[in-house]
Formats: C-alpha cells, structure tokens, sequence
C-alpha cells in the first residue's frame, strides 16, 4: 500500500496528523548539506553503533550539534561528547539551522529549535527496523527529516508496533516534518536498493534534526 495523501497546502502535503511532507524542499541547499556532512564526518566519523544485545546497526552514523544520539551495550541515550574521540560534536552547520527552521515552520511548527542532528548513511542493503523516536525529552517538538542522495523506501506505521504501515517513497531534497500526533508512531527504511547519486555515490544520507535537551 502506498500512502494516500489527503490534503495539501503551500506544496506541503499532509501525510497525516502532524506529519508533513516537503517535497524537494532541501534541493537546492543540498549540495552545501553534503559538502558540510563531508566536513563534519572528517571530524566524527561515520560508524556503526552497537544496540543492547550486541549487534551492530546497518546504518552508519554520525552527530553535529550540542548533543548527539549514541547507543551501546547499556542503551540509547543523547551525549554532548562524541563516545569515539570523547569531545563534542562539530556544531550544527548554520545551512543545518536555517533548512531546519524553515521545514518546521512551513509544517506549523514555529517554535522548533534543534540542539541535535543525527547523520544516517545507508548503503545497499542497509535499513531500519521499526521503531519509535523517545530518546528526546520533549515531544511537543517535532522531528525534521532530510533526504540525501538515493531514494528509499519509508515505512510509517501506527502508535502501536502492531499497526499496519504505509511506505512512502523518499527522494533526493524530500523534508518531512514529524510532530503532534504524529511525533511518536513507529517508523523504518526498506532495505536500500543499490544505485549511484551524482552527489552522495553509492549512499543515501539523512538528516534528522531534533530537540534533545
Ligand atoms: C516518524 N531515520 O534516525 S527519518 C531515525 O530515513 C530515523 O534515516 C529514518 O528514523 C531515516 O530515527 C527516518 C523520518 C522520521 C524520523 C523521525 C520520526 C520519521 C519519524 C519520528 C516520528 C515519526
Ligand atoms: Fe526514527
């Protein structure tokens, strides 16, 4: 099943309550975002963290930001310390601020002020299983999402692991906007088909900027 989309306004589409979906809404600053996820991976590499029960996630990871999300044998949790070089992570980019700002605004969300962005690198193969966002502390603040590079398939799901889910296909310069009713249903990526970006390569790279403190 693919999701209906049942209202638009402003060229945003409403995915459903609370989630709003910004088609090519970072293209143009989407060159800028890769030179600077170049700059910011220079300094806090790209890795793959271990989960509680000791496998290791698909996706490769890394943070800019005040804080950082990280897992390890003991949880998940948000670190203003990279766990790998044990100083912070590169700040938030100001491009970063700026398309972060205006997504959430554009999805009626004025207030939103991000203190993290989580970096996801995913590779042929690689995906993400469903799962809900409830590391940050406070979830009337939305989540932004920003697609780099390959296309992929998203999973939406309910506020039950349960319930059905929809797939939305996500494309190069896509924002979507999480928040209200929509802030804590479950979510995953499809296992990434192999391909080639003319900006990224062989990867899809996503953004998610959040309020974690
Ligand atoms: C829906 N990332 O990093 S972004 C994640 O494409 C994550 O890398 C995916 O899920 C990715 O946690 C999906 C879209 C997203 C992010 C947060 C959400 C969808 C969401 C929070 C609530 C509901
Ligand atoms: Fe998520």
């Amino acid at each position: 099943m693919t999701l209906d989309l049942f209202a638009e306004s402003d060229g945003a589409e409403l995915l459903a309550p609370g989630a709003w979906l910004l088609r090519g809404f970072a293209l143009v600053d989407a060159p800028v975002l890769v030179a600077a996820i170049e700059s910011i991976t220079a300094a806090a590499p790209w890795r793959h963290m271990e989960i509680p029960g000791g496998l290791r996630m698909s996706v490769a990871m890394s943070n800019c930001g005040d804080y950082g999300w990280v897992a390890d044998r003991r949880g998940y949790r948000y670190d203003r310390l990279d766990p790998h070089s044990g100083q912070p992570w590169p700040p938030l980019p100001a491009v970063f601020d700026r398309l972060a700002r205006a997504a959430a605004v554009a999805a009626g969300y004025p207030d939103f002020a991000p203190d993290a962005c989580l970096i996801n690198c995913y590779r042929a193969g690689t995906r993400l299983s469903l799962h809900q966002d409830r590391d940050e502390r406070d979830f009337s603040q939305p989540i932004v999402s920003v697609s780099l590079g390959l296309p992929a398939v998203f999973l939406f799901g309910g506020n039950r692991r349960d319930e059905q889910t929809a797939r939305l296909p996500l494309q190069h310069g896509d924002v979507v906007v999480w928040g209200g009713p929509a802030r804590l249903r479950y979510h995953g990526v499809l296992p990434l088909k192999p391909g080639r970006h003319p900006l990224t390569g062989d990867c899809r790279i996503n953004l998610t900027f959040r309020r974690a403190g």
